[in-house]
């Protein structure tokens, strides 16, 4: 009897024991709510770890994934080519952070969009700079656009690089790997006369003028980012460098605007060149002037670059370092023969010709004058220059935090004047008060 007490007690027990553990169980899901304590961001971010690889096996399946969870939750999808686009990046760095689902910061504006890239060459080192930058440009811009972001480095990019930069944009980020031999002294350039140039401009205390990295980057950017794999997939560009500033929202489209006003080349500011740095770069482009007039254009720009119909260079660039710009015009004939005929005179190690002055003397001989626009509306600095948009109303109109006493436009300095003299356009409404 006391046993069968014992069995019944046992029996008892394990009975309460089950109920206890089903009450458990059922009240945390049934607790109002609970099933929403997972935010869509959370879902996507558990569900992004399987994209990274785990659960799927290819970029486009990824993307695929990406998609339709996006969808599911009734969220846009950050980038609806990223298939194509992921799938087609065999040539660059790869990039496990590229197919990261985003959670769009603003509305993606609706119309035309065009085929456009930010384009950023930086060193790993360059990261925080240019997060500065991405930062900038996304909330005074991409946020409601969504446009790619490729970064082109003579070395791999690092994982840090490639998750902050990623983490910062709301469009697909592009990492490639620019090849040495876009990136190196080509062949017929003599090495001992270059160190000799070196150690002079080192001597004289030019800015730069005893680095060989900074040759190679502005002969890269004269010659051949607009030919790397990734960027023969765009038609548009827009260049960013790390440490620069956006004062005013962009409130349209500036790819739009470019394509829909036949306009090649864009610029915010202009300067005169540092003369010690290109002393006989005006005697080469004179060089392909002769052996290529058929690609100088009828109504070019020449009176922006001389002030003597051609015969000797005064200076004035566009500064490069901001540019939006056609990509099917840099890899024209007209410009490709350009670049080689300068690259072949050397000027980019035995003097420290920049890219400046080789796209604006490009753009200059090239284009039609029509084709080359300055955006007063966007303001911009890159140490030490400011370009703050003449006139109050637009200021205001754009949200603008620069002081227009900082505009460098109407500085005798600048050469932005020769522009809307060379185009005949009425110089912005107030620009003497902001002199
Ligand atoms: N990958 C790589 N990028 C470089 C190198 N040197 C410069 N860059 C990048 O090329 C662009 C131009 O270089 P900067 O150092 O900004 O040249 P700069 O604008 O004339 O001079 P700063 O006044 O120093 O800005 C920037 O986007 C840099 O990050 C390099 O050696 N490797
Ligand atoms: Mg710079």
């Amino acid at each position: 009897m006391a046993g069968s007490t014992r069995y019944l007690r046992y029996i008892v027990f394990a009975f309460v024991a089950l109920i206890v553990i089903f009450f458990i169980s059922s009240s945390s899901s049934a607790v109002p709510g609970a099933d929403h304590l997972q935010s869509a961001t959370d879902l996507l971010k558990g569900q992004g770890s399987l994209w990274k690889g785990t659960g799927s096996t290819s970029p486009a399946a990824d993307s695929a994934a990406a998609e339709k969870a996006a969808s599911d939750l009734k969220i846009p999808p950050a980038h609806s080519e990223a298939a194509a686009a992921t799938a087609s990046q065999s040539n660059s760095s790869p990039n496990p952070y590229s197919s990261t689902p985003k959670v769009l910061s603003g509305k993606p504006a609706s119309g035309a969009r065009m085929n456009a890239t930010f384009v950023t060459l930086a060193r790993n080192s360059d990261v925080w700079e240019i997060s500065r930058s991405i930062r900038q440009v996304e909330d005074r811009f991409n946020h409601n656009y969504n446009y790619d972001w490729v970064f082109l480095n003579d070395a791999e990019f690092d994982d840090t690089f490639k998750k902050v930069t990623t983490a910062l944009t709301s469009g697909r980020t592009r990492y490639g790997k620019i090849d040495s031999e876009h990136w190196g002294f080509p062949d017929f350039i003599d090495q001992d006369k270059a160190r000799k140039v070196r150690e002079d401009m080192h001597e004289r205390k030019i800015i730069y003028g005893d680095s060989i990295s900074y040759r190679h980057m502005c002969r890269y950017e004269s010659g051949f980012f607009f030919r790397h794999p990734i960027m023969l997939e765009y038609e548009w560009y827009w260049r960013v460098e790390p440490s620069i500033e956006l004062f005013c929202d962009v409130a349209y489209d500036p790819f739009v605007f470019m394509a829909e006003n036949k306009k090649k080349y864009s610029f915010v500011l202009s300067l005169y060149e540092y003369v010690e740095t290109i002393p006989t770069l005006w005697d080469s482009v004179k060089g392909f002037m002769k052996q290529h007039p058929e690609h100088i254009v009828p109504d070019n720009a020449m009176e922006f670059l001389s002030d003597d119909g051609g015969n000797t260079y005064n200076h004035c660039h566009f500064w490069s370092n901001f540019e939006v710009g056609n990509l099917d015009w840099l890899r024209s004939k007209a410009y490709v023969d350009f670049f080689d005929h300068l690259d072949k005179d050397g000027g980019f190690f035995y003097e420290r010709w920049g890219d400046a002055p080789v796209h604006s003397i490009a753009a200059g001989l090239l284009l039609n004058k029509s084709e080359i626009h300055f955006f007063n509306d966007i303001a911009y600095y890159h140490v030490p220059f400011t370009h703050c948009p003449t006139g109050e109303q637009t200021r205001l109109d754009l949200k603008c935090h620069c002081n227009p006493k900082d505009n460098f436009d109407w500085n005798g300095y600048s050469c932005t004047k020769r522009y809307f003299e060379m185009n005949k356009l009425p110089l912005p409404e107030g620009y003497e008060k902001e002199q």
